[in-house]
């Protein structure tokens, strides 16, 4: 069901209490055709995660997917994840956490010094299309809001937990607002990322199943990829590469 949202983004919301995953409800969406359609769950029965992995998404938090056709390449699809990125820690951060973004999809809550974080909102992206062309995308955000971090995995953490519960209905909007703004105006993502990122800078550990890269990371390319400066010199890791990302 559609249901009415006050958004100034262009996407008409489809709402459910409880759905197995916004993104696999929003891929059946693009199989019909639909654009610019955000699917949004109180609760998801089988959410997921990159490479297979499940995503905890009880009652309370903020699940949705954001489906749009744009005129991008498969090469710029990354910049939708870092938009996305962007978009969810400026809204958490209006709601007093001090979240930043850790490539490439998730944003965490610091802790201490050495580099240690919680997450608190992760990003999978999903689309189809030719090598020259996306025919859609589906970008998945969850935000563990108004959820105890207990009943979540180890290392997780909630809004409700850093800073007590948000207004949901507000916080979505700022999140698919903020979103709107960035994939319009794709050469504004890699700045705003910068500035929100916690991963440049750190010495990083990063699995792939093409083998281990370690060095410092010291930027993002204008397509999103991670440039790591190794003992053998500079190395670019895009983030379909990277299965997991952690500070050495
Ligand atoms: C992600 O995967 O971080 C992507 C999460 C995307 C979720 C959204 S919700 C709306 C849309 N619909 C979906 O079905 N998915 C998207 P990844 O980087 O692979 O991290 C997954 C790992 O995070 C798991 O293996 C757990 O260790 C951990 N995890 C699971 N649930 C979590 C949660 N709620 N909060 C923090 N960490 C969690």
């Amino acid at each position: 069901p559609t249901v009415e949202y006050g958004l100034e983004a262009p996407f008409s919301v489809e709402y459910h209490d409880s759905v197995g995953s916004t993104n696999a409800r929003a891929r059946e969406l693009a199989t019909e055709g639909a654009a610019d359609v955000a699917v949004l769950a109180d609760e998801q029965t089988g959410g997921r995660g990159r490479l297979e992995r499940a995503w905890s998404a009880p009652s309370g938090g903020v699940w949705v997917s954001v489906l749009t056709r744009p005129e991008i390449t498969p090469a710029q699809a990354p910049l939708y994840t870092l938009a996305a990125s962007v978009a969810m820690a400026r809204a958490i951060r209006e709601a007093g956490v001090d979240a930043r973004i850790k490539w490439p999809n998730d944003v965490v809550i610091p802790v201490g010094e050495d580099g240690d974080y919680r997450k608190i909102a992760g990003i999978l992206t999903e689309m189809e299309g030719e090598t020259d062309r996306v025919e859609w995308i589906a970008v998945g955000m969850g935000i563990n809001a108004n959820i105890d971090a207990e009943s979540l995995p180890e290392g997780a953490t909630t809004i409700r937990d850093e800073a007590g519960d948000v207004d949901r209905r507000l916080f979505v909007q700022r999140v698919l607002e903020e979103f709107d703004a960035y994939r319009n105006d794709l050469e504004s993502v890699v700045p705003a990322w910068r500035d929100l990122a916690l991963t440049l800078g750190q010495r990083v550990r990063i699995d792939r199943a093409a083998g281990d890269i370690v060095g410092e990371a010291v930027d993002v390319t204008a397509s999103g990829a991670l440039v790591i400066d190794t003992d053998e010199g500079e190395q670019i890791v895009s983030a379909g590469d990277c299965e997991h990302l952690r500070p050495v």
